[in-house]
């Protein structure tokens, strides 16, 4: 039998569908048909199914679809209600959210940024509704519910970008637009107005976050890799045994640089990292705007960005004149 089993060898078994352990009345699988795909079976699993779709998985998809008609016959109309200028200029198309005009106002005619807050509160409904569905299925299967708290810390992001803080400032015209060019474009406008983004603190952190998850993340695939042909990726049976996988992985790590995470501990590491990115991001664009107006002269005044000889303009944000 075929024991050692990489991406380029495995056998991909066909049989009887594993339908998973025994659940409480009411918490089995919904959907219990199943498939197999071979070209699935080379990255992952060959088995397709069983799925849940409960209620809130129902509801959400339904609130997701909505969300997505809604930003596309938008952009449908647009173009004239021409199918193949919505294709040609898809990238560039948009649904933007109400004008400065209209404050924070709930009720906006729909042409005039209506629509955008409708499809924003459908999305979010559905966001909402698929996190209840993260957290109830793993309380279902008796698991601790680290995903969805994970999922949590991007929503947390999603909400301050498009929701929290436009009600902080007062304006819906703060928020994200849909559209792919247009969010970018968004981004780059949102750094400028508020002094350069590479000044807010946060900011920051949230990049030594995202770089750092993916550094951890190379580290520890790289390293269950390395240690494939010994069983590495079977994990649990591994973490008592000498001579094992694990414990090479551990020793080439602690050869290397002295130190070692443990084979629980590199995937609270990951935890981390990866929440703690979109966390601090979360707080820094909280703070723009609101607390600070301009990141470059925040970072002046704390030493941090160095002050230029007075050039006698005046910050357009009416706060002193830059290098004062
Ligand atoms: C989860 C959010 C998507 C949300 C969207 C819309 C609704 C509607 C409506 C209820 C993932 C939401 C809509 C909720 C609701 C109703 C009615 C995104 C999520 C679409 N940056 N940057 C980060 C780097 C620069 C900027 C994070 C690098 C420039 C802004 C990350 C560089 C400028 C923001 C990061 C760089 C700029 C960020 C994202 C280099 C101009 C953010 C983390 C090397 C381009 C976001 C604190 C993530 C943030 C963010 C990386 C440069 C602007 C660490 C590496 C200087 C405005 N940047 N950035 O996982 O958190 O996002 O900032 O140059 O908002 Mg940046």
């Amino acid at each position: 039998m075929a024991r050692y089993q990489n991406i380029f060898t495995q056998v991909q078994l066909r049989s009887a569908p594993e339908m998973g352990v025994p659940l409480p009345v009411g918490e089995e699988p919904r959907i219990r048909a199943t498939s197999f795909n071979h070209w699935l079976g080379l990255v992952g699993q060959a088995q397709i199914g069983p799925v849940y779709l409960g209620w809130t998985g129902v509801a959400a998809l339904i609130c997701g679809f909505l969300a997505f008609e809604i930003i596309g016959l938008n952009m449908l109309a647009s173009v004239g209600w021409d199918p193949i200028q919505l294709v040609r200029q898809l990238p560039w198309l948009a649904l933007e959210p109400p004008g400065p005009e209209w404050g924070f106002d709930p009720f906006v005619p729909l042409a005039e940024g209506g629509w955008w807050i409708m499809a924003g509160f459908f999305l979010t409904t559905s966001i909402m509704l698929w996190w209840v569905r993260t957290y109830r299925r793993a309380r279902a299967l008796g698991m601790g519910t680290h995903v969805a708290w994970a999922f949590l810390a991007t929503i947390w992001l999603y909400l301050v970008l498009g929701f929290i803080r436009p009600a902080f400032m007062g304006s819906w015209a703060e928020a994200v637009p849909f559209g792919i060019f247009p969010h970018l474009d968004w981004t780059a406008a949102f750094s400028i107005r508020y002094g350069n983004l590479f000044y807010n603190p946060f900011h920051a952190l949230s990049i030594v976050f995202l770089y750092g998850s993916t550094l951890l993340f190379a580290m520890h695939g790289a390293t269950i890799l390395a240690v494939g042909r010994y069983g590495g990726e079977r994990e649990i049976e591994q973490i008592t045994d000498r001579g094992t996988a694990s414990e090479r992985a551990a020793l080439f790590w602690r050869w290397t640089m002295g130190f070692n995470a443990t084979m629980e501990s590199i995937h609270r590491w990951a935890w981390w990292f990866a929440v703690l990115t979109t966390l601090t991001g979360g707080i820094g664009i909280l703070l723009t705007g609101t607390v600070v107006d301009n990141w470059y002269l925040w970072a002046q005044q704390h030493q941090f960005a160095p002050a230029y000889p007075d050039t006698g303009v005046v910050d357009p944000a009416g706060i002193r004149s830059v290098g004062e």
